[in-house]
């Protein structure tokens, strides 16, 4: 039976419950439910350099989970350097907070071999590899020089930025051709897919489109669609026990009726954090009907402590949540409460029911799950309405939720507030179609949808 090898930067048990995080979550409800082996970083950087790096292998339910630690060289290279100070930020749009080095690149492609390596002493002829996100864009190309030919996808979970973008990372041209090492490429937007596509035609004047099929370096490849979801009846169940119902109560006591608003999102400069607490004290001095009628709860947890952009971002969220709530709070009221810490998935459904609205502003993001599970946490009855960033894969699916531009601070505040004074019957009918396209998305069909593309590869494939 062919096997299904899913490779992603971070490995998490999921018998240890989902961290934080989309991909993590994503993956670890996908495989759940299909089996396979996970291969990947287990987290652990090396103390001692000359000890060499190892791998460990241990079940978990249906899966076998394959890692690895990483040097202290390689975490600095491969992860906090070309990952997440080139790649990250040049993604999403942000070249100002590019940080190059040649040395990080080349540590990123040797991470990349050494992964494929490992790989091909596992590997049996009807395999189907799945590569997740942009740390390993290389590790096809390198499988294949490993003598691999078996179906290969990759799925890039944040944006792909326009050529005019992309052509500023120094290793873009090395990045696109290796891209075509794979059989199936997906994106979580068409604007995403249109981008490679326009890229590499610009590199490659033999590239050519056929419907789904995109031909350039020597090889044709399905570049693709697959928008990503959650678990839908997952989430939903967890929004509605006996165990939520005391959470959102000793809320709704705590809060005397106020209107809560809530945003969950990873501590990243890429999710408009600034800008949303500015938009919450925009929203304060436009309709201040509010002071003492609404709490805003942001919860933060950091990610990437390491990187210096994420400290920066840190202090600025404690400074700014400080100054909003000095100058409005009341001896018995403030507007923001900012919470820089994890929850159980079971608590932030029940903190997401018991919220009237959702801030929801990245400046740019592939999908973003959080619009899905507010959506999936509401009571139907009684639903409460997401503001959503434009700039958000998600937005180009939930076109009931209040779209707004996050970078216009009286534009959001403006749709907050609508989205506070928005009528039960007009919110009962856009929750309706919200579901539907939440549904629509779950993350089992997005898996089954991507996995069907590869299967066919398998059955095309003579062993
Ligand atoms: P992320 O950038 O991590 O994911 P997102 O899709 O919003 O963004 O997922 C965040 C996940 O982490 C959600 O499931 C959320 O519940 C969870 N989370 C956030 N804060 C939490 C907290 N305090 N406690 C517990 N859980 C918390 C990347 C891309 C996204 C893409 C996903 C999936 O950047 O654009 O949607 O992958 O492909």
């Amino acid at each position: 039976m062919s096997r299904l090898i899913v490779v992603s930067n971070r490995v998490q048990d999921p018998a240890a419950g989902p961290g934080v995080g989309g991909l993590a979550v994503a993956l670890g409800e996908a495989l759940n439910s299909s089996g396979g082996i996970w291969v990947g970083w287990n987290g652990h950087v090396e103390d001692d350099p000359t000890l060499p790096v190892s791998w460990q292998e241990e079940r978990s339910g249906n899966l076998t989970l394959l890692t690895t630690s990483l040097t202290q060289e390689e975490h600095q290279g491969y992860y906090l350097g070309f990952a997440n100070r080139v790649l990250w930020p040049a993604f999403h749009y942000r070249l100002d907070l590019v940080d190059y080095t040649n040395a990080h690149t080349r540590v990123y492609g040797a991470v990349n071999r050494r992964l494929a390596m490992k790989i091909a002493t596992i590997l049996k002829p009807d395999d189907r590899i799945w590569i997740h996100d942009y740390h390993l864009i290389p590790l096809a190309a390198e499988l294949r020089a490993a003598g691999c030919g078996n179906p290969i996808g990759y799925f890039q979970h944040i944006p792909l930025p326009p050529p005019s973008i992309l052509t500023a990372v120094p290793e873009y041209s090395w990045l696109v051709r290796a891209l075509f090492a794979y059989d199936v490429v997906g994106f979580q937007t068409e604007t995403d897919r249109q981008h490679l596509i326009q890229q590499v035609c610009q590199q490659e004047s033999a590239a050519t489109v056929d419907g789904e099929y995109v031909t350039a370096f020597g090889r044709s490849t399905r570049v693709k669609s697959y928008p990503i979801g959650i678990d839908v009846d997952r989430f939903g169940d967890m929004a509605r026990t006996a165990d939520a119902q005391e959470i959102i109560d000793r809320l709704h006591r705590r809060n005397l009726n106020r209107a809560q608003v809530i945003g969950v999102d990873r501590l990243d400069y890429s999710k408009g954090l600034p800008e949303r607490l500015e938009s919450v004290r925009r929203l304060l001095e436009l309709y201040p009907e509010n002071r003492g009628a609404m709490t805003f709860m942001q919860i933060a947890p950091t990610s990437r402590g390491a990187v210096d952009a994420y400290v920066d971002l840190h202090e600025r969220l404690d400074s700014l949540s400080g100054e909003i709530n000095s100058k409005f709070s009341d001896f018995d009221w403030t507007p923001i409460r900012y919470i820089n810490r994890q929850f159980p998935r079971e608590t932030l459904a029940a903190l997401y029911r018991a919220s009237r609205a959702a801030l929801i502003t990245p400046l740019r993001d592939g999908m973003n799950l959080v619009a899905h599970e507010y959506v999936v946490a509401q009571d139907p009855e009684d639903p409460g309405m997401p503001v959503l960033s434009r700039f958000a894969g998600a937005a180009d699916y939930m076109k009931d939720a209040v779209l707004i531009n996050p970078y216009n601070i009286d534009e959001t505040a403006i749709a907050l507030q609508t989205a506070l004074q928005m009528p039960l019957k007009e919110r009962q009918r856009r929750h309706e179609r919200l579901m539907d396209v939440v549904r629509d998305l779950d993350v089992s069909r997005w898996s089954s949808r991507f996995l069907n593309d590869l299967g066919q590869l398998v059955r095309a494939i003579p062993s």
